[in-house]
């Protein structure tokens, strides 16, 4: 990734941010999740709490939507904001490594804890964004292209067992 920041905060926001590892590791440690298995069992590593993040980026009151952008394999998820306000988290180190790498789904990986199986809800698992280099804030849904139904959703396994990932 040619970036020197893992993940840009913007929309609406009245201090859009792009936060390296540094900026994340600076975040109060309130936020902070120093052991992630409590909240996701599979994963072992660091995290911070999505209401962490906003409140660095300064969110609006105007924010309805959570965008989860991930320009790796331009794949996008618009979630409405309530809902994992308090349960999302973004895992920026796994298994004691720094950065992530693409492999495990770097640079970071949303996460959301109880989350429904895919396809079933919005709050699904397939709203768990790999690859997350971007959130982004808005009133309105934004852009979306999950899968739809069953077969899509088969597909996009398939193709990503042909990447070996997930
Ligand atoms: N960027 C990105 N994130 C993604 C997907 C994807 O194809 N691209 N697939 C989703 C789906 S359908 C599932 S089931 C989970 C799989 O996560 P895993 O690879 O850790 O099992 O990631 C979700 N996040
Ligand atoms: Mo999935």
């Amino acid at each position: 990734m040619a970036t020197d920041y893992l993940i840009r905060v913007d929309g609406e926001v009245q201090r859009p941010r792009q936060l390296a590892f540094e900026d994340l590791l600076a975040i109060e440690e309130a936020y902070q999740i120093d052991d992630v298995s409590q909240w996701a069992e599979k994963y072992e590593g660091k995290a911070i709490r999505l209401d962490g993040l906003l409140a660095a980026a300064r969110i609006k009151p105007t924010a309805q939507y959570l965008g989860l952008h991930s320009s790796h394999d331009d794949f996008h998820a618009s979630i409405p904001l309530k809902a994992v306000r308090e349960r999302g988290i973004v895992i920026y180190s796994l298994d004691g490594r720094y950065p992530l790498t693409v492999e495990s789904g770097g640079p970071t990986r949303f996460y959301i804890r109880d989350h429904a199986a895919c396809n079933v809800d919005d709050i699904d698992e397939c709203a768990n964004v790999k690859f997350l280099d971007h959130i982004e804030l808005t009133v309105e849904r934004g852009f979306d292209n999950r899968p739809e139904d069953e077969d899509e959703h088969a597909q996009l396994h398939r193709e990503q067992d042909q990447e070996g990932l997930g």
